[in-house]
């Protein structure tokens, strides 16, 4: 992806996903903004003022990863919230085992309080180990992959959600259902 669009798609994770206010923009219950408000809001900035909504479906036609999710004329980031509003995604039932990557300088804080959504509204878990490592890595050269037992956790009453093929979530996940290396 050009240098462009990664910095388009990270103004619109900020501005769907942490502060949109910032960009007078109102999510509503779900998350989910009108596309042209969105185009608006991010070119009243000078550095965006020829944006079109074409250009914001051509990054979400060109990323692996599903970031976003347009439903008619609206547009929700898929995951990643710190927003105080908590967006709700429907109950799924997870795989078995489910994988978080991280750095080895929180291991053990999650050792003993289990993984917490720290800034975010939920917990997020891969459904493999290499897109764990791919996730570990934005953080850290010696990334730590710890196994999520997703279906007991299930079992025991813990709720997935599924936001996409690649991310999954729950509010938090308690020690006892993790395995570390
Ligand atoms: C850690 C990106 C201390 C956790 C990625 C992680 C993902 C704890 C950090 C998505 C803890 C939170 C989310 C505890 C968890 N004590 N640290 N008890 N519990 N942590 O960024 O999962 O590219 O909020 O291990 O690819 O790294 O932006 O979560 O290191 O899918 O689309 O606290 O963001 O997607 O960090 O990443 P994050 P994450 P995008």
């Amino acid at each position: 992806m050009s240098d462009r669009l990664e910095r388009l798609s990270r103004t619109i994770s900020y501005a769907l996903r942490h502060r949109p206010e910032q960009f007078a923009l109102e999510l509503d219950s779900d998350g989910w903004v009108p596309l042209d408000a969105l185009v608006s809001a991010i070119s009243s900035d000078a550095n965006w003022r020829d944006l079109k909504v074409d250009d914001i479906l051509a990054i979400i036609a060109m990323e692996g990863k599903k970031r976003y999710e347009i439903c008619g004329q609206s547009i929700r980031a898929s995951y990643g919230h710190s927003t105080s509003t908590k967006i709700m995604h429907p109950p799924v039932v997870p795989p078995d085992q489910l994988y978080h990557g991280t750095s080895p300088v929180v291991l053990d804080q999650i050792r003993r309080d289990g993984l917490r959504p720290m800034r975010r509204q939920y917990v997020h878990m891969s459904p493999d180990i290499e897109t764990a490592i791919t996730v570990a890595r934005r953080r850290t050269k010696a990334p730590v992959i710890i196994t999520v037992l997703a279906r007991k956790a299930h079992e025991d009453g813990i709720i997935f959600h599924h936001s996409n093929q690649q991310v999954w979530l729950a509010q938090s996940i308690g020690a006892s259902y993790l395995l570390f290396p």
